[in-house]
């Protein structure tokens, strides 16, 4: 997979050279292309941003690098790629929406400064490839670097080849996409540890036990943290 990210802050992603995508990133599993948007102004300042037409507080990022970019980018229509905005009012991010993502060839993120992007850009954008308007939750950023690498780091978790373990991806919380349930406590070595005890149940080697147990912590967990999984299911 190749992944694109178009920034005026370039070293953010500086972030992907470590850990599970930095690995995937020697290996040659994926490659990225991390693009300064200021390198496609022509004014000296090198100006990204105006004031918004109809008023309002702020500024809006202006259209023309962001062009300049996507044609630089991106050749005629592609429907192996995506455009990823990341966005406040974009679409929710959900495991879903994830396990697409991945399996596309190519992902471009337009990383958005200031109170956004010119709407324009994202109707140019349409014209080559789909344009994708994702939000990590409602709470509010200063831009959209960070959501591009949260998201950047749900997608390459998933690709063939990028886990050891295939099975630690098939276990856990949200795997199929749908909702399900959150997951059970974890504990490891030592059994007591500063005067707290794993629960015995975990110690007793009887499957069937241990099993019925993180089923219940899974429920009880849900219902007090996100009951609107349960309400949405068969629990
Ligand atoms: C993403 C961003 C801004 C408009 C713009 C670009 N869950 C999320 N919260 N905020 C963002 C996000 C995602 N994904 C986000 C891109 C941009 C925020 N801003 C700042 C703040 C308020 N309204 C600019």
């Amino acid at each position: 997979m190749r992944l694109d990210y178009l920034t005026i802050f370039p070293d953010y992603f500086d972030a992907l050279q470590l850990s599970l995508v930095g690995k995937a990133i020697a290996s040659g599993l994926i490659d990225v292309g991390v693009h300064d948007l200021r390198q496609w102004t022509r004014d000296p300042h090198r100006t990204v941003d105006d004031t918004p037409f109809g008023g309002g507080a702020g500024m809006v990022m202006k259209p023309e690098p962001w062009g300049e970019a996507i044609d630089a980018l991106l050749a005629e229509p592609d429907p192996t790629s995506v455009f990823v905005v990341p966005s406040p009012s974009g679409f929710p991010l959900q495991q879903g929406l994830v396990q697409e993502l991945a399996t596309y060839r190519r992902l471009v993120f337009a990383c958005g400064r200031y109170e956004g992007i010119d709407a324009r850009v994202m109707d140019y954008a349409a014209t080559k490839l789909r344009v994708l308007p994702l939000s990590l939750g409602d709470y509010v950023l200063n831009g959209g670097e960070v959501a591009a690498l949260a998201i950047t780091e749900a997608v390459v978790r998933l690709l063939p080849g990028v886990i050891g373990n295939p099975q630690s991806l098939s276990e856990e919380s949200f795997s199929d996409g749908t909702s399900g349930l959150l997951e059970y406590p974890m504990f490891t070595k030592p059994a007591s540890w500063r005067g707290l005890d794993v629960p015995a149940v975990l110690l007793s080697g009887h499957h069937g036990r241990v099993e019925q147990w993180r089923r219940e912590q899974s429920v009880a967990l849900t219902k007090a943290r996100r009951p609107d999984l349960i309400a949405q299911e068969q629990y």
